[in-house]
């Protein structure tokens, strides 16, 4: 992390500055007015927040400095070992961040150095181990990275003075590759104890990240395994800047909380299921209909299951999205890894997975109300860890919560490199709305 600190001091921050300056001189010009649908809407569309990682568009779908995922999982390092083909979330993070793809060499050194970085300090350990076993694991995850702030390095020099505001930005970048490394740590240690496994995470340097991560979970001898990971943890890393978890990461931070609080904030958005609880969500939904469905079933049961779980007042899990209006290409990505795997086009529930995603849209259509009747990645993703034996549904958000510090902790850092203003909109009252409406 070191030359891509240097590469952001020398080079990146200094051009992303001028920029700004530049803008800054006519920023009084308009590029949009606000509905009083998009207000009493949850803020849909309105252009109202800066994001530089990734842009999300309703017909195509993400893309990360302008590169499709197809693009990115061909040009993005991949793993060490001879024959990997999927793009590694250090790669993704690295193009996040900078807006060019780095090179074998600089990601290797960043795994590394993430890997260096891997070990808890006392106090998250033993916070963990006095958290109820069944607490949910968003919850807990949470907590453990709200408590790393203790190590802040930002809050420190914040706190004693001994930065100005141009260089908040240095130990933002600091605490946030801390974050980095020590999520996975954090993860496996809940993933472990709540299967009864007390285990000490070691982090072999001449690893990524996600290798790593299996070994300690005990998924390390399955390749396959790995390179799901790999393209897992690097597609869910960042979707725009307004989803919730984004979003509050980016709006805490404002506050001038340290990374770790901020990211914190972002998990706790992570977990609520219109987001990434879905992806728990989904599988046990999937799994409930497998049993529900006869032997032999057909495309028709599988209709029926929808219009019952719907007539009961439900969301479909996985489908529907707040800005796409085409199925979501992370779904397509993951299904068609899962298409050219034998072992995974085989099983039973993926089969399931993949029989609802031609249904469900209809019946959706049908019913009238979703915007968007097509999958999310929720739809695809939970089947492949439980596909390779991680049957712990509850821990499927925590993955995606590792996954999302890739994106929106570079973000953290932009905020603080170009000295973003505390986020303050303003609010309006049903009562200054219809005043303001009678006024037109
Ligand atoms: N099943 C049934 N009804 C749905 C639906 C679904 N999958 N998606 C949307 N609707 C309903 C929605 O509840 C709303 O009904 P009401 O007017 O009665 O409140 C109506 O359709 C209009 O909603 P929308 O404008 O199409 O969607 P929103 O932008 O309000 O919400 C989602 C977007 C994603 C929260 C919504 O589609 C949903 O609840 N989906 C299921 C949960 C899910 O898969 N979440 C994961 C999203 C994923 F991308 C992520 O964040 N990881």
């Amino acid at each position: 992390s070191t030359e891509l600190k240097n590469l952001m001091r020398e080079k990146y921050i200094p051009n992303k500055r001028e920029q700004l300056t530049r803008i800054k001189k006519s920023s009084a010009s308009v590029i949009g007015q606000t509905t009083v649908e998009q207000v009493l809407g949850g803020m849909r569309g309105i252009r109202c927040m800066w994001w530089e990682g990734s842009e999300l568009d309703a017909e195509k779908g993400i893309t990360f400095h302008g590169k499709t995922i197809e693009e990115c999982n061909r040009i993005l390092p991949h793993g060490p070992e001879q024959g990997a083909t999927q793009m590694l979330p250090e790669s993704m993070m690295w193009l996040i961040m900078t807006g060019e793809v780095p090179t074998e060499k600089q990601v290797r050194a960043l795994s590394a150095d993430l890997a260096r970085h891997s070990a808890l300090p006392r106090h998250v350990d033993e916070l963990i181990d006095n958290l109820p076993k069944d607490m949910h694991p968003m919850t807990s995850l949470s907590a453990a990275i709200a408590s790393l702030s203790h190590n802040s390095v930002f809050s420190k020099q914040y706190s004693d003075g001994s930065i100005t505001k141009d260089k908040f930005w240095e130990p933002a970048f600091d605490d946030s590759i801390s974050l980095l490394a020590k999520i996975p740590t954090i993860a496996a240690k809940l993933y472990n104890r709540s299967k009864g496994v007390s285990k000490v995470y070691k982090a072999d340097e001449s690893k990524d990240v996600t290798w790593n991560f299996a070994e300690n979970i005990g998924f390390g001898d399955k390749l396959p395994f790995v390179e799901m990971m790999r393209l897992y943890l690097a597609l869910h890393a960042d979707h725009e800047g307004g989803n919730v978890s984004a979003h509050s990461t980016h709006l805490v931070g404002s506050a001038l909380s340290d990374p770790f609080l901020s990211y914190s904030a972002g998990l706790l958005g992570l977990a609520g299921p219109l987001h990434g609880l879905a992806a728990q969500d989904v599988l046990r939904f999937i799994l409930q209909m497998h049993q529900w469905l006869p032997k032999n079933y057909t495309e028709k049961d599988v209709e029926q299951y929808l219009w019952n779980w719907l007539k009961d007042g439900r969301v479909v899990p996985g489908y529907g999205h707040a800005v796409l209006r085409k199925p979501d290409p992370r779904f397509t990505a993951l299904h068609e890894f899962s298409s050219k795997s034998d072992s995974i086009s085989k099983d039973p529930h993926w089969k399931l997975v993949d029989i609802v995603s031609r249904v469900a849209p209809q019946v959706l259509k049908e019913h009238g109300k979703t915007k968007n009747p097509f999958p999310n990645v929720d739809s695809q993703s939970g089947v492949l860890l439980h596909h390779y034996g991680m049957k712990e549904t509850e821990f499927y958000t925590v993955i995606f919560g590792i996954s999302r510090a890739y994106g929106v902790l570079p973000q953290l850092v932009w905020d603080r490199a170009l000295g973003m203003p505390i986020e303050r909109p303003k609010s309006l009252s049903l009562n200054a709305i219809e005043k303001m409406m009678s006024a037109q």
